[in-house]
């Protein structure tokens, strides 16, 4: 009897083990990025850029082009890329204190300027890689390294949202905000960033997925916990879906 394998592992993805803690959602964001290009043939022409924060390893796991930006700067350098080589498909990788703080005004223009490139956007309330300081997008009340009384949001603005505010912008052409801790959502957030991909190969501007993922580490939880904190807390304040899809035929 001849055994048909059920999963094969895409080779958008190097063999390197993770180096991510358990339950981060991380490198299941990479895996789900990995299998889009490959499923679309573009592994040949990619180009990632990945800034510092957790993201920065994305070189060790993925299989394509990747280069790195200062904290922040991915779409700058992005944009660079893909004006020169606009055959490419050019992918921004970044996490919240990397996108909505210290990179705000990098996102806002590259968006505002309707560049063809995509962005994964990682979302786990915090500034992980640094040991869990308060990002744009904590909680309100969430307790943090900075905020250790609980994010006050009369003293410190509420939680940004990112794809709600970037499918404002004419620029954008497709905006949508999945989540990586259920398989079925999983599928979907894969689906999300396949469509975001699409948007840029028919050159229409730029798109956006944002992944809402945990951090147990920097939770304070169990990776068990931390999906139940994701579901019941995050995502009533991040309401999943698709805000902005201007692919033509679907727009809404
Ligand atoms: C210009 C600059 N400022 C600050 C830092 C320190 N730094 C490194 S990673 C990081 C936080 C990244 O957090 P986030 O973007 O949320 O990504 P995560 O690690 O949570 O995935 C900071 C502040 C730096 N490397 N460069």
């Amino acid at each position: 009897m001849s055994l048909k394998p059920i999963f094969t592992r895409t080779p958008g993805l190097k063999t390197t083990p993770t180096s991510y803690c358990p339950g981060c959602g991380h490198g299941v964001a990479h895996r789900l990025m990995a299998e889009a290009i490959v499923e679309l043939g573009a592994r040949g022409r990619t180009i990632a850029v990945a800034p510092v924060g957790c993201a920065v390893y994305g070189y060790d796991y993925w299989n394509f082009d990747t280069t790195e930006a200062a904290h922040g700067r991915t779409p700058a350098v992005a944009t660079a890329i893909k004006r020169v080589l606009p055959d490419r498909m050019v992918i921004s990788y970044q996490g919240d204190g990397d996108l909505a703080s210290i990179g705000l005004a990098e996102i806002m223009h590259a968006a505002n300027r309707g560049e063809r490139i995509t962005v994964i956007f990682i979302n786990n309330t915090n500034y992980g890689m640094t040991g869990g300081q308060m990002a744009p997008t904590t909680l309100a009340g969430q307790i943090t390294t900075t905020t250790p009384y609980g994010r006050n949001v009369d003293e410190t603005g509420h939680p940004l949202k990112i794809a709600e505010l970037l499918a404002a912008l004419p620029g954008v052409k497709y905006s949508a905000r999945g989540a990586l801790h259920k398989p079925g959502l999983i599928r979907k957030a894969k689906s999300y960033i396949l469509n975001a991909l699409k948007i840029q190969e028919a050159n229409l501007g730029f798109s956006i997925v944002e992944l809402l993922s945990s951090c147990p580490a920097n939770w304070g939880l169990t990776p068990v916990k931390a999906v139940e904190h994701l579901e019941k807390v995050m995502t009533p304040v991040f309401p999943l879906g698709v805000f902005k899809d201007e692919t033509p035929g679907q727009e809404g």
